[in-house]
């Protein structure tokens, strides 16, 4: 780690302090020269849908491969799960208050400094192709061709600075083709790149391609073990949930039960537009694959638990579908990059902008501080410099990206960002002083009634305050990895609970959080 990384790590801001030769020389390395970054960012694909990360649900050998020739980070972090404020973060290199993109509501302040501007002033072609969803136009990219809002699975249309364009097919297969394209045709093939290549998928309303339709149809996916969770020993806001299995579907549009015009539990029947997009040949391979399976359904009549089991296998299966294209696709980039020469000098990173509840606590969706929603994939491959096989579980978060982009391509790091360099956990150093805790705030009042809430993550212990409803939480992750029990209350925790608010309050200091 680099002595600018130490000092934001321990949480020294300003480098006033240090005599200021210390700033100027010596600690970025030029071992390392312009590699090319292909960074691919995927929508809502959570850890337990990567077998690299021990998935008991799906095999997904391309990404895999990322990690298997590369480095897996197991403690990755977002700093508030939903969409757009994880990409301004990653943008950025700055917490949601500091780049003022707080809920999917706000609007990208594209004037603001970014890692692609920084990277196209010293001389990357920088492209963005995929789900944007900042509602602003990209700024610092010589190319962009992005999803208009969240985008469509089938006949998308993608919007470039020359206009609206649809293009027929599945929108993962042509991101990536896009995404190659700019790779053979468009890009300046005298410069380094970095292309954020950028899926839709795996987001609600999960609909698979034409080619994965029938994947799992006669295997039953395992459960987690917390389905059926009853929310005690927790907050009251998990109560107030609107995202669970059991309630929050709707049928036509969420279980593709096409017509049914059951209610979710906030009376809605919403319909799946999606089918409203496709062409006579997708469509007629959408009801022949869901046809029977929903016949089969419809003449079981399941009630109370069954029907629940039954509505998770539905979400489980299609979402895992739509994995398994992002899968195919990253193979695809993969292997251009190797026939192209391109793989020796490549960082290639693979992440999503933030975790989902596949069945764990009765839920989909992502927002609250918990596990599968907080958690962030990252595995990584660069060839010579990240040697194969290195697993790191230090702490990390996604307002690390930006500077591992700029510490890799021999930049500095601007002061301004809150976040550090990534390389020495990546090169499997384990850096003295690597950080110790990390700082999460959910700010959105919303779709699925998730309480707003902010806390801090150490290497064991959780402390979550749900500030609206006056309600903290403290989970110890070591003895209960579900977090099915807070331990706030618990006198035997007093003194965890005393050094989690005190990380807590230097972490808000450190950030500058506003009181
Ligand atoms: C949509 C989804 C929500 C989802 C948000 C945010 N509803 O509104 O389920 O939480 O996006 O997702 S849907 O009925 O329109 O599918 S995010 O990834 O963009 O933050
Ligand atoms: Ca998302």
């Amino acid at each position: 780690m680099n002595r600018r990384s130490f000092l934001k790590q321990i949480g020294v801001a300003s480098l006033s302090v240090f005599p200021l030769a210390c700033a100027t020389s010596g600690w970025v390395k030029a071992k390392r020269g312009r590699p090319n970054i292909l960074f691919i960012f995927s929508d809502d694909h959570a850890f337990q849908a990567i077998s690299a990360y021990g998935s008991k649900i799906n095999q997904t050998p391309n990404i895999d491969r990322i990690g298997a020739e590369g480095a897996i980070l197991d403690n990755c972090y977002c700093c508030n799960s939903i969409c757009a404020p994880s990409r301004a973060a990653v943008l950025t290199g700055k917490h949601s208050h500091v780049n003022g993109l707080r809920t999917n509501g706000d609007r990208f302040d594209g004037g603001q400094q970014t890692v692609a501007k920084l990277m196209q002033e010293a001389g990357y072609q920088t492209a963005m192709i995929g789900k944007w969803h900042l509602k602003t136009d990209p700024t610092g990219f010589d190319y962009w061709e992005i999803l208009p809002g969240q985008g469509c699975y089938y006949n998308p249309d993608f919007r470039s600075s020359g206009g609206k364009k649809r293009y027929s097919g599945y929108v993962t297969d042509i991101t990536t083709d896009l995404a190659l394209d700019w790779l053979e045709e468009k890009r300046d093939k005298n410069k380094p790149f970095m292309l954020m290549c950028q899926n839709k998928a795996p987001h609600r309303n999960w609909m698979p391609g034409p080619k994965h339709l029938n994947m799992y149809d006669d295997v039953t996916i395992p459960e987690p073990s917390n389905l059926f969770d009853d929310y005690a020993n927790r907050s009251s806001g998990l109560k107030q949930n609107e995202m669970s299995i059991a309630k929050h579907f709707m049928f036509d549009r969420d279980l593709k039960v096409t017509g049914s015009k059951i209610k979710d539990a906030l009376g809605r029947d919403y319909s799946n537009y999606e089918l409203k997009r496709m062409n006579p040949e997708q469509k007629q391979l959408w009801m022949e694959a869901y046809g029977p399976k929903n016949e089969a359904f419809e003449k079981a009549d399941l009630k109370g638990k069954e029907l629940t089991r039954w509505k998770y296998q539905r979400y489980i299966k299609d979402y895992l579908r739509c994995v398994a294209s992002v899968d195919d696709n990253v193979g695809r980039l993969l292997n251009y990059l190797d026939s192209n020469g391109l793989a020796d000098n490549t960082l290639v990173i693979y992440s999503s902008d933030q975790g989902f509840y596949l069945g764990e606590h009765g839920w989909y969706d992502k927002r609250w501080m918990y596990e599968e929603s907080f958690r962030m994939p990252f595995l990584a491959k660069w060839p010579g410099v990240i040697k194969a096989g290195i697993r790191s579980s230090k702490l990390a978060q996604n307002i690390d990206f930006a500077p591992t982009f700029l510490e890799a391509t021999n930049q500095n790091v601007p002061d301004d960002m809150q976040g550090v360099s990534l390389l020495p956990l990546l090169e499997g150093k384990k850096p003295a002083g690597w950080r110790k805790s990390i700082y999460y705030h959910y700010y959105e009042k919303g779709e699925h009634n998730v309480p707003r809430h902010y806390g801090v993550r150490t290497e064991r212990y959780k402390l979550i305050h749900y500030y609206d409803l006056g309600e903290w939480e403290l989970f110890d992750l070591k003895n209960d990895p579900r977090e099915m029990k807070s331990l706030y209350d618990d006198p035997a925790y007093e003194s965890v609970r005393k050094k989690l608010l005190a990380e807590l309050r230097k972490l808000e200091k450190q950030y500058q959080v506003p009181s």
